[in-house]
């Protein structure tokens, strides 16, 4: 028997773990962490062994799938192209450029394939309908990156490895494994800050894994976070801790800001001790070393902007941003910024509820009523890549109906799934170890400056496509249809260049004149150094300067005002993150699933008692929005009046082919979300906060 040892890394998550897989006669036989890794040092988590599992699911498609009166039919590739690009020129032809739609899901930015060819493809369609996760996620850190730094990918990550203090709000990654930060081994990590004697400071309405391994815990009633930030910005003034750097403008702005904001106001909004605000406002301040970090849990809410640009505040005028052990700006040898632009807010507005786009990108949350409202600009097509929105964005039944109600659509995924099987064509990409892969996002918002190339595991079968390969063939047949001109040219050039060739290019322009073949020759990776001190000189605005004074987030404030009203003995809905899921897709695989089940609604037993409700019954979870039935779990680490329900369940509606998956127990979260739920600043899904009511049934 041939066996080889190859090294790669795994993809499934921010945290981009290096691997070494064992391959005997062409079948993957081991997965482990590699320990010569320089950032991840041999941690893995259960969901690298799945990466095998997605090499051999029997449900996963190899080839492009047609729906027929008589169910799917295989075709060809080519004949695919031709059918998707003829009915999406044919429909944008006859309704506008707008009437086509786009949704780019999660996986796209863990797929070099995807980064590099797939917004090149998408620009081809010019349409301005184009949606993505990310208005269900980090668009609020964008926002911040973008106002504060002059880059919405100028993102500061704490560093953690140096820290002394951590605060995190929102955020688990004992589950998630890190997000907006790749820390892989987060709770080594964790456990290093500790040993160093520096403190981890938890703020979360759920007691959670990562809380349990914190020096502090504290409740917080969701999306009141803002206020506690507001307050302890408030203190680190009042106490005169602070000390913004002399290329920090809007000082006063901010003070005169966070004036009404005291400890005492913020302890009744939030339900944190009026002295533990004010102790962490001067742990914090005084700290050798301080990083205030939030995630999901602050991102996805309704204040989700005001939030992070608070954070980003609290660091700055706390003299920890872009200082060793503070929050620091990553050097990666590929400078992913070069990528994208630097961000623009309000351009243009979407057809019906009037909600600004984002970096060129409308929010998720009016997907669903852009599909179903008539008149101009209605979207009659949409295009899907690797996202599964029915069960992962807000009223994802209503977009289940409305994606019923298209004239075409066309899905880049490799299973018929919630969202796909409303497609007329499917087109599936080549799986993760049969790809080259080079990380350009994660390596951006690493905690130490490492670069990595690694060659495809396994050799892909000649009838099967790469991602990038198929935003290419899709990309050049619309450029073909258009008119000569410089663009065609330089598009057809972009599109026609390999990944390969992409980021050696960025490689060898990059900080550290790397080179493609250079870094294949340390198959593990190389170690570029700790994070380094980068300002004012990597800002990006002409003047190097960092105003916090921001009009849209000072201008937001008074809707903090609506927050007293918060206390009237209702039930919060929040989401969480299970190690073994990810987000909606990844329970096809029986060895992830297994164990026992993590779909419950968790209830504090308070909650369930005044309710008259058992722990284990079935309950039904409503809002405005719809409802679910699903088992609920007492848990006496849920926060009074806050119940807890993961997203990406619900799976095994018609025509689902996910074997293992559709027997996976559990509601979609998102059935009872509200897609009329949004941070009003940049039109953010706050499916953290959802009022519902929780009774028998
Ligand atoms: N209620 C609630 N909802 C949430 C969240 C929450 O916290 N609470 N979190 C939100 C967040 S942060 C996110 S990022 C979104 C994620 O939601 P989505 O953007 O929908 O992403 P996934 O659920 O990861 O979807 C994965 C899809 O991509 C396909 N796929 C996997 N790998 C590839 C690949 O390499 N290529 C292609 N073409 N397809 C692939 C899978 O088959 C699957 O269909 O969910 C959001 N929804
Ligand atoms: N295993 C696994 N890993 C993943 C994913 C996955 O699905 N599974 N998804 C990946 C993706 S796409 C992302 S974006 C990241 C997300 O990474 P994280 O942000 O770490 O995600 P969560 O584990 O959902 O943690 C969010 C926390 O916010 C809390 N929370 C909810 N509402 C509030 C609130 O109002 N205030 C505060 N302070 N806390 C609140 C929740 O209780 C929860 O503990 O994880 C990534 N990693
Ligand atoms: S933490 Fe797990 S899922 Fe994330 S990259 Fe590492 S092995 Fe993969
Ligand atoms: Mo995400």
């Amino acid at each position: 028997m041939a066996t080889t040892v190859r090294r790669t890394s795994c993809n499934l998550c921010e945290a981009i773990c290096g691997v070494l897989v064992t391959v005997d006669d062409g079948r993957v036989t081991d997965i482990r962490g590699d320990e010569s890794d320089p950032l991840s040092r041999g941690h893995i988590c259960p969901k690298a062994v799945a990466l095998r599992d997605l090499q051999e699911d029997p449900d996963r498609l190899t080839t492009p799938v047609r729906r027929t009166a008589d169910g799917w039919q295989e075709i060809g590739w080519d004949a695919a192209y031709e059918l998707v690009v003829g009915k999406l020129t044919e429909i944008q032809r006859e309704h506008g450029r707008n009437s086509v739609g786009v949704y780019l899901g999660n996986p796209n930015v863990h797929s070099l394939g995807a980064l590099t060819h797939l917004p090149t493809m998408i620009r081809q369609l010019r349409t301005r309908n184009r949606f993505s996760a990310t208005s269900i996620d980090q668009l609020p850190h964008m926002l911040a990156s973008y106002l504060l730094y002059g880059h919405q990918l100028m993102v500061a990550v704490p560093d953690i490895d140096r820290t002394s203090y951590l605060l995190m709000l929102g955020a688990n990654p004992l589950a998630s494994n890190g997000s907006m930060m790749t820390a892989p081994g987060f709770g080594r990590r964790l456990k290093d800050v500790r040993q160093r004697d520096g403190r981890v400071v938890v703020i979360d309405p759920r007691r959670t894994e990562t809380a349990a391994i914190a020096d502090e815990h504290h409740f917080v009633r969701p999306g009141t976070d803002a206020a506690f930030l507001l307050a302890l910005i408030h203190q680190v003034i009042a106490d005169g801790h602070a000390r913004p750097a002399s290329y920090v403008d809007g000082f006063a702005a901010v003070k005169a800001a966070v004036e009404p904001w005291t400890s005492d106001r913020a302890a009744a909004v939030t339900g944190i001790d009026a002295d533990v605000i004010r102790r962490i406002a001067t742990e914090f301040a005084t700290a050798d070393r301080a990083a205030c970090y939030g995630r999901v849990g602050v991102s996805t809410q309704q204040f989700g902007a005001i939030c992070q640009w608070a954070i980003q505040v609290l660091n700055i005028i706390t003299g920890n941003l872009d200082r060793p052990g503070g929050t620091m700006f990553p050097r990666p040898a590929v400078n992913a910024l070069l990528g994208l632009g630097r961000g623009h807010l309000g351009l243009w507005k979407s057809r019906v509820r009037g909600l600004p786009e984002f970096g060129g990108e409308l929010p998720v949350s009016t997907m669903a009523e852009e599909i179903l409202t008539p008149g101009d600009g209605r979207i009659r097509a949409m295009v899907t890549v690797a996202g599964n929105p029915v069960l992962s964005t807000p009223s994802g039944r209503r977009l289940d109906e409305a994606l019923d109600t298209l004239d075409f659509m066309v899905s880049v995924d490799p299973y018929i799934n919630e969202t796909t099987r409303h497609a007329d064509v499917i087109l599936p990409p080549a799986p993760p170890l049969e790809r080259d892969h080079y990380d350009v996002i994660f390596h951006q918002l690493a905690v130490r400056n490492t670069a990595r190339w690694n060659d495809a595991v396994l050799p892909k079968p000649p009838e099967a496509r790469h991602d990038w390969e198929i935003f290419r063939d899709l990309g050049l047949a619309l450029v073909r249809r258009t008119p000569w001109s410089r663009r065609k040219v330089e598009m057809m050039a972009r599109l026609r260049m390999s990944p390969r060739r992409i980021v050696d290019l960025g490689l060898r322009i990059g900080p550290y004149r790397l080179s493609l073949r250079k870094l294949r020759k340390s198959p593990g990776g190389v170690d570029l150094g700790p994070l380094q001190p980068a300002l004012p000189g990597a800002l990006r605005g002409k003047s190097k300067r960092i105003d916090l004074a921001q009009p849209m987030i000072l201008d937001d404030l008074p809707r903090l005002e609506s927050l007293v009203a918060l206390d009237d003995g209702g039930l919060l809905l929040i989401g969480r993150r299970h190690l073994r899921n990810n987000n909606s897709w990844m329970h096809n695989s029986a060895r992830l699933v297994k164990g026992r089940p993590r779909h419950q609604l968790l209830m504090n037993p308070a909650d369930l008692a005044e309710r008259d409700l058992k722990d284990g019954q079935l309950v039904r979870v409503a809002s405005v929005a719809g409802s679910v039935s699903v088992e609920v779990a007492a848990s006496n680490d849920m926060m009074p009046g806050v119940v807890s329900l993961p997203h990406g369940f619900g799976h095994g509606r018609e025509g689902v082919r996910l074997t293992v998956a559709s027997q996976v127990a559990g509601a979609s979260a998102n059935d009872v979300t509200d897609a009329g739920l949004t941070d009003t600043v940049a039109g953010t899904a706050a499916v953290n906060g959802v009022p519902v009511t929780v009774t028998a049934g």
